[in-house]
């Protein structure tokens, strides 16, 4: 349902209303000082000594990672600062399928038996109870950085979390942490490309410091020509953040989501100098991705044939991936408006994930059958589960019984009567958009606007000598279709620029 708006002549206007800015916010929107900020931290002089005192006693450091795109640059940061500093040093990312997330008490004793004395945790560890109980035992010193929630107190040499920081810090990833103790070193500027790349993937909120390593790495990514990222991204004479979050981020991840492919690898890919090698690691990213893209395909197809008239949709086959049944329910869960679980099945054991809809909190409705669950986590549009199939179906019997109730969300759109380039560049100043910044949709009035067939399937009207509004989707456009509904895109066609309308819905 929408609710419509005037839009206002200034563009960047009816974004602060969308998102209810305050006026912090709105000050953060005037600034346009893209310095990463110093963080004097007791904490951090901690942990500066620590590392500064491996290096004087030749210990060997453990870097302990996760495989998402924020643990493996997590990683990369830690190790290179590392390799810098003459520290001899290995890491590891668990593998999603045989370790399950986050540091194992099996893993510490492998690495204490192979002479590490120092542990460091990135993007994972806060919840790591029995590893550093291992740990302790084997006098082994854990530094634990994670912007996980923190469930209670841990017990090691010294944890960095944003609940310690200043404000400034608050909205950091695992990899703007790995930042912070990087830069506490030296300063690379290839490290904050990574950071960028992290902060996008793991949709960190688009203020404070986060906004600056977004604005800063862009820069940095824009102004140099780092192979290993230029590899993963179609040629453009400049990146924005959307272009990391739809191009990079998804390969990035897609490693660390399919059984045969190793997200350790991906560190050593962000560490290569030679061209040649980063071209040949690069094409294997694009590969995997590819197969991780036409699995997601097979398993929506397959789940949208399998739903009913579920308040809750769950899904699962022996054919589905457990890596990417995020991914699916997330898809599945926007096509049909509903809250949506995806599971992979072994035998009679089911581990999967669900995605929400806006306005259902999909972790606090799930907690109440938590008994069911033989694991269970997330926050309010995201879930991680396994259970048994027998409890699957006590589960489903509980969902039809509860006759859940969806509140009717309103979203509100923007009806533009006149816009040019220069408004668009104009809302575009006050980049990057993301998480608790988004762009709004607007409306246009095609009433009087006749349409033409772009390749014969595409829907296209001309609304202004340099506005052009066309749509993928399917959509039935009627006699009385009277507004397109939509995204706006700056294109440049040789040194022509003019504003794109992608449509995505129609009333
Ligand atoms: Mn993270």
């Amino acid at each position: 349902m929408y609710q419509f708006k005037e839009a206002k002549k200034k563009l960047i206007d009816n974004v602060i209303e969308y998102n209810h800015l305050n006026e912090e916010q709105i000050q953060q929107l005037m600034d346009n000082n893209i310095e990463l900020t110093k963080c004097p931290n007791h904490r951090l002089d901690r942990i500066v000594q620590r590392i500064y005192q491996a290096k004087d006693n030749q210990e060997k450091v453990f870097i302990a990672g996760d495989y998402d795109c924020d643990g493996i640059m997590a990683v990369t940061i830690l190790k290179y600062t590392l390799d810098a500093l003459g520290i001899e040093n290995g890491y590891y990312i668990p593998n999603r399928f045989q370790d399950g997330y986050g540091l194992k008490g099996e893993t510490v004793s492998k690495v204490a038996s192979k002479g590490y004395s120092l542990i460091i945790t990135v993007d994972n560890g806060i919840s790591a109870f029995e590893a550093l109980e291992v740990a302790k035992q084997l006098h082994i010193d854990v530094i634990v950085t994670d912007h996980h929630i923190q469930s209670q107190p841990i017990d090691c040499y010294e944890v960095l979390h944003p609940d310690y920081l200043e404000q400034q810090f608050q909205g950091l990833c695992g990899a703007g942490l790995a930042l912070l103790v990087s830069r506490c070193f030296l300063e690379e500027e290839y490290l904050v490309v990574l950071a960028m790349i992290a902060t996008i993937g793991d949709v960190m909120p688009v203020w404070y410091e986060n906004r600056k390593l977004i604005k800063y790495g862009l820069h940095i990514l824009n102004t140099s020509n780092y192979a290993t990222i230029k590899a993963l991204v179609l040629p453009k004479s400049e990146y924005d953040e959307f272009d990391i979050a739809y191009q990079i981020v998804p390969k990035v991840n897609a490693v660390g989501r399919l059984e045969d492919s190793n997200p350790n690898n991906l560190v050593k890919y962000f560490l290569l100098k030679d061209d040649r090698s980063i071209l040949n690691v690069a094409s294997q990213i694009i590969q995997i991705n590819n197969k991780r893209k036409e699995l997601s395909q097979q398993m929506v197809i397959k789940g949208l044939q399998d739903i009913k008239e579920d308040a809750i949709h769950i899904l699962y086959d022996t054919s589905f991936h457990q890596g990417i049944c995020g991914l699916a329910a997330g898809n599945i869960a926007s096509k049909t408006n509903r809250p949506t679980l995806v599971f992979s099945q072994e035998n009679t054991i089911l581990k999967g994930s669900g995605r929400s809809i806006k306005g259902f909190h999909l972790y606090d409705y799930l907690s109440q059958y938590k008994e069911l669950f033989q694991s269970f986590g997330g926050h309010g549009q995201a879930v991680g589960l396994s259970l048994s199939l027998n409890h699957l179906k006590i589960l489903k019997s509980n969902i039809e019984k509860d006759k859940i109730i969806f509140k009717q969300m309103v979203e509100d759109v923007y009806l533009i009567k006149h816009i040019t380039v220069d408004d668009f560049k104009q809302l575009c100043h006050f980049r990057p958009f993301g998480e608790g910044f988004v762009l709004p949709q607007w409306a246009f009035e095609v009433k009087h606007v006749p349409y033409t067939m772009l390749k014969g399937m595409y829907p296209k009207w001309k609304l202004q000598e340099d506005v052009n509004a066309i749509c993928f989707k399917k959509l039935n456009i009627l006699d009385s279709t009277t507004y397109i509904i939509g995204t706006i895109q700056l294109n440049r066609y040789f040194n022509k620029e003019s504003l794109q309308i992608i449509v995505q819905d129609i009333m």
